[in-house]
């Protein structure tokens, strides 16, 4: 059953070696001490919105783990456990199983030789869009549509792969509520948008596509006012977060969180 009010948060405090995850950015590395206070006021942005914020210790195995989206799918009535693409990353899931244990009954998992990222997977209300990228395979994406369908949730495959510096789906895209997406314009022309009412993120502010609407509240990155805007022009209520050190590392407002 679908369910888009969120209750619950789990985030992961970045490690000391957050600096030493992947990442496709060329100039200088994150600042720790900034990372952490990033980390901290996102963190505090959940709680204004009304979730309990589930903090779990560090992963110094696991320099992106910070990043938990991807190591799960979470939905009303199960989770999804993913096995994220980058090799590097694959270990993540063991600890988040544990942590999820304690909110679902019900945890599936994705199976080699599937790969998924959580990052590349948007929830619409019942129905799922599955990114296919440089991380999610197409046999994992099957996989994870399979297990959504055994509950009634309908999926729809949308490939990525063609399109060049997109690391996930949702990287630059995100849903706003009722019918609205927001998305790129790189993202803009998969015919599986077209029934919705797409909120265009222009190409210098595609970084804000990756956005998060917590019940009342869309969470943005700092610094992009022409999308903040046209949030409020349609009505949302904007919440900047400065994230700019997780930016560094290829990471968005979504990837920060696992939200139920
Ligand atoms: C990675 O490359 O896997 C991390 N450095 C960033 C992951 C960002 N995750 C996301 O957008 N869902």
């Amino acid at each position: 059953m679908p369910n888009d009010t969120f209750r619950t948060a789990i985030v992961r405090k970045p490690g000391s070696n957050f600096a030493r995850g992947l990442t496709t950015f060329k100039g200088p590395p994150p600042i720790y001490e900034k990372t952490l206070q990033q980390h901290d006021d996102y963190c505090t942005a959940l709680e204004r919105c009304g979730l309990q914020v589930v903090r779990l210790s560090p992963d110094l195995v696991y320099p992106d783990s910070t990043f938990v989206e991807d190591t799960a799918v979470l939905t009303h009535d199960f989770a999804v456990i993913t096995r994220p693409g980058a090799q590097s990353r694959m270990g993540e899931v063991d600890s988040i199983r544990g942590s999820l244990m304690r909110f679902f009954h019900e945890i599936r998992e994705i199976k080699d030789p599937g790969t998924v990222d959580g990052g590349d997977v948007c929830q619409v209300e019942g129905h799922f869009f599955i990114g296919m990228s440089q991380r999610t395979n197409e046999e994992g994406a099957r996989q994870l549509g399979r297990l959504l369908a055994e509950r009634g949730y309908t999926s729809s495959l949308i490939d990525i792969r063609p399109i060049k510096d997109i690391l996930h789906l949702k990287s630059e895209m995100a849903w706003l509520g009722e019918d609205k997406l927001a998305v790129s314009q790189a993202l803009a022309g998969f015919r599986d948008f077209c029934k919705y009412e797409l909120i265009f993120v222009e190409a210098e502010e595609s970084y804000a596509a990756n956005c998060v609407r917590v019940n009342e509240n869309v969470l943005i990155p700092a610094g992009f006012p022409k999308f903040a805007a046209a949030l409020a022009r349609l009505g949302q209520k904007p919440v900047p977060v400065e994230i700019s050190e997780f930016r560094k590392m290829d990471g968005g407002l979504s990837c920060l969180s696992l939200r139920f």
